[in-house]
């Protein structure tokens, strides 16, 4: 019966940090994982969070089961900081927002209602994206698409090859953006250039799904990094929304985050949330309380809130100041070559552009692990390692 299962292959990116983990080199690195480290390399728990935990812990508030569609503050606090608090379509009731397992939970309920409410309609991803996207669509059976987004020439936006991808995506497609801090290329659309994204869609009738899962983690400023959805839902589309708060609250594990559909108008708003909980209640029943509380506590109360934008600015600056570091590293080593790609990059990642051998290179020789799209995680490096790792790229980019 079971003899003839295969073995799955090791996710891309979790598979590096078990590499890691196995590797007994003193000098080892990882640099896979898009999770934020302190200049010690240590996991952090942020300050807002235990302040949140003492006080819902002081509440000694119950387990008892959450409503499908989630704790109704954290719902509340989720819109709020996507739109912005006091927006109109809120105001009006036209947006649908459930309570899901983090960004991953969310997009595969946005999955599972496109494959039942939107059939035949196909997902455009970007080319290269984040890898769990084309597990998320597929296993529900969606058919998916690139698009395409990066260019290797200029390590920048391919946006005439993305706008006539999507000029010629059938009417009634799913795109997918990045909402800030694209992942894997750390290369967003400029904001003339997410206005030309966001009229085609509307000319085109496709319907945007916006993967936000590094607001905050962009520039450090959360409406800053909202500008993108906030954007097309001004300009009159309806759009879908995954949100996450694994990376700005550092809540990873605790698996928070929220599916939204923005929409035109109240009643349509109000059925199509019916069909999430429908969708939601055949998949996991209904979702976690402890860290919709904790994310609850901070976004509604005005002092943690002011707090967790300083611990948050404090995140995206110890990234933006070790990838100065490293630029300027590369740039004393190997002063032919153009680096100022990285701090043009934005969010936790940098595109190197090693090939897969020069990346091999760089784990066997080096004990440097990172994804083989030559991907690095900027959160898991130090001051104290940019020597060491400037190094290691020179090298591999050498031979
Ligand atoms: N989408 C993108 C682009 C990501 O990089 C990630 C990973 O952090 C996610 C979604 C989902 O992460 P999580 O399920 O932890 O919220
Ligand atoms: O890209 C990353 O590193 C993050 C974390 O299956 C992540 O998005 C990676 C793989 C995965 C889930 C989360």
């Amino acid at each position: 019966r079971f003899a003839d299962v295969a073995q799955a292959p090791p996710d891309p990116i979790l598979g590096v940090s078990e590499a890691f983990r196995a590797s007994t080199s003193p000098s080892k690195l990882n640099l896979g994982v898009g999770a934020y480290r302190d200049e010690d390399l240590k996991p952090v728990v942020l300050s807002v969070v235990k302040k949140a935990e003492a006080k819902i812990f002081s509440r000694n508030e119950n387990k008892e089961y959450l409503s499908i569609e989630g704790f109704e503050p954290f719902r509340k606090a989720t819109v709020d900081l996507l739109l912005g608090a006091g927006h109109p379509a809120i105001k009006e009731g036209r947006v649908a927002v459930i309570q899901s397992l983090s960004g991953t939970g969310s997009l595969r309920v946005g999955a599972a209602f496109i494959a039942r409410f939107l059939k035949g309609a196909t997902v455009y991803i970007s080319n290269p994206t984040w890898g769990n996207h084309r597990n998320i669509f597929g296993d529900e059976g969606v058919k998916w698409e690139y698009y395409r987004y990066f260019d290797a020439d200029t390590v920048g936006l391919d946006f005439k090859g993305l706008m006539e991808d999507l000029k010629a995506a059938p009417s009634g497609s799913v795109v997918v953006l990045h909402g800030c801090a694209h992942n894997p290329t750390g290369v967003d659309p400029t904001p003339e250039q997410w206005t030309a994204i966001a009229d085609l869609c509307k000319e085109r009738n496709l319907l945007p799904f916006f993967d936000v899962a590094y607001q905050g983690f962009a520039t450090g400023d959360l409406d800053k990094d909202a500008f993108a959805p906030r954007l097309f839902v001004d300009r009159g589309l309806e759009i879908m929304v995954s949100q996450s708060y694994s990376k700005n609250l550092g809540l990873y594990g605790e698996r928070v985050g929220a599916l939204v559909m923005v929409l035109k108008d109240k009643e349509p708003a109000t059925r199509c949330l019916s069909q999430l909980k429908r969708l939601a209640r055949a998949l996991y029943s209904n979702p976690p309380t402890h860290g919709a509380r904790i994310a609850a506590e901070v976004v509604n109360d005005k002092e943690l809130f002011e707090e967790w934008k300083g611990e948050m600015r404090g995140m995206a600056g110890r990234i933006e100041r070790v990838r100065g570091e490293l630029q300027r590293a590369l740039e004393a080593k190997y002063p032919d070559k153009d680096w100022s790609f990285i701090t043009k990059q934005i969010g936790m990642f940098t595109f190197t552009g090693l090939t897969p051998a020069q990346v091999d290179n760089m784990t066997n020789k080096h004990s440097v692990f990172m994804t083989r799209d030559g991907r690095i995680s900027l959160a898991g490096l130090n001051s104290a390692k940019v020597e060491y790792l400037a190094n290691a790229i020179v090298e591999s980019v050498r031979n």
